[in-house]
């Protein structure tokens, strides 16, 4: 396939769009084989099917690198009875927040709970999106947590979208282990992780270090156990106060640190020297209305990779647009467009190890979003708009 008569954003390197005007891209199966101006394209490339874009922007194909798009039910009633004066003390008394979404997603069946999944995979791919990464964490179970984890790959499967997994067991402690968290972690979560690895379902392991979940000792046990299996880790970390959870990825070596609000200048200095990128997720800031932003500054500053994603999840970011997560990372967080679209393609694939997509470069999968706009920017500008044309994903128009 050859498409022609493009502004290509390439990405090709961190410091510039990298815009190629009259551009065209040559796709041979799922691969990209050459990208140019199109006055340029070989004698041996042009006589393929031809695309012409109409002068169309063509990026990478979008990713969503932080989600929780599988759980059951919704917080919908909590969300107003807060908004009615309810305190989150009252809310957790009538058995709402994370333990609600527990118990929902426990007694759901798989296909109800695939069925559910696929209406907010939908609208990600109706942006552009060729890759989610999915987490467990609302099973806090053995049962549960493979449940999930086997309707995360599922997902790939009723769509044309790729899925990769977290395991998240050291999301919340659950209500039968209320108290001893220590105990969860050792008896349930470790063991759960080694079954869920057995049977392929996990690509990275998860956690969440914070003081109403876990701390840096528990998480730790969670990262050797990951390392015993050879799988990758990353980690919700400092996104309600700063206890160590970024220092502690960083010295795994985690692919990402997820939230960091609160990580401070010593931090972004851990996470350039270990390479981990910074996921920042502004739909949780704004739900939460928090107030302390993430150290862009000083991300930028020392050169930690920085990626946006939805972090769509039923209780602090019911978002699934992530064009509306680029704006929000632009206008709350005060990244450039250029970090919003690097926050969404080549950076979100370097925080899922996923080194062969999210720039249009000789060799890297040809996932590819065509767009109803000139200019980088107004991917970012835009509120509640959706400019996609088309999406390519694995070569396929
Ligand atoms: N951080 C969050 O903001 C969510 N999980 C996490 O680790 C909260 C998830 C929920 O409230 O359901
Ligand atoms: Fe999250």
């Amino acid at each position: 396939m050859l498409l022609t008569n493009a502004r290509v954003a390439t990405l090709r390197t961190n410091d510039a769009f990298g815009v190629i005007d009259a551009g065209a891209v040559v796709v041979e199966a799922d691969t990209i084989a050459w990208v140019g101006p199109m006055a340029d394209v070989p004698e041996d490339y042009t006589n393929r099917m031809v695309h012409d874009l109409g002068g169309r922007l063509l990026t990478p194909a979008l990713i969503d690198c932080h989600t929780h798009v599988v759980f059951g039910g919704n917080r919908a009633a909590e969300f107003e009875q807060r908004l009615n004066g309810a305190t989150y003390a009252d809310v957790a008394k009538a058995g709402g927040g994370i333990v609600s979404t527990v118990r929902a997603t426990r007694t759901a069946s798989a296909d109800a709970l695939l069925a559910d999944a696929l209406t907010r995979v939908d609208a990600l791919i109706a942006e552009g999106v060729t890759l989610i990464e999915v987490k467990s964490g609302y099973g806090l179970d053995l049962d549960t947590e493979l449940k999930m984890l086997r309707v995360a790959r599922r997902i790939a499967e009723a769509r044309p979208i790729a899925v990769r997994t977290s395991f998240l067991g050291a999301h919340a402690v659950p209500p039968e282990f209320s108290g001893n968290a220590d105990a969860y972690i050792d008896s349930v979560c470790i063991p759960t992780l080694r079954a869920a690895h057995a049977e392929g379902l996990v690509d990275a392991v998860d956690g969440f270090c914070e003081g109403i979940a876990f701390d840096t000792a528990q998480i730790a046990r969670v990262f050797d156990a990951a390392s015993g299996l050879g799988l990758p880790v990353k980690l919700h970390a400092e996104q309600l106060s700063n206890i160590g959870g970024t220092q502690l990825a960083a010295r795994y070596g985690a692919l990402s640190a997820d939230h960091v609000e609160y990580a401070n200048e010593d931090d972004a200095r851990a996470l350039a020297a270990s390479g981990t990128v910074a996921v920042l997720l502004p739909g949780a800031f704004y739900t939460l209305r928090e107030t302390q932003t993430p150290p862009v500054a000083a991300f930028r500053n020392h050169g930690v990779p920085m990626a946006l994603a939805t972090d769509c999840n039923p209780g602090s970011s019911p978002l699934t647009s992530l064009l509306l997560a680029m704006n929000m990372g632009c206008t709350l967080f005060r990244m450039t467009p250029l970090e919003a679209l690097l926050g969404t393609t080549a950076n979100a694939a370097k925080a899922l190890g996923m080194a062969d997509r999210g720039r249009i470069t000789p060799g890297s999968r040809a996932d590819l979003c065509i767009w109803n706009v000139s200019e980088p920017a107004e991917l970012c500008y835009r509120i509640g708009f959706n400019p996609l044309h088309a999406r390519v994903y694995g070569g396929v128009l």
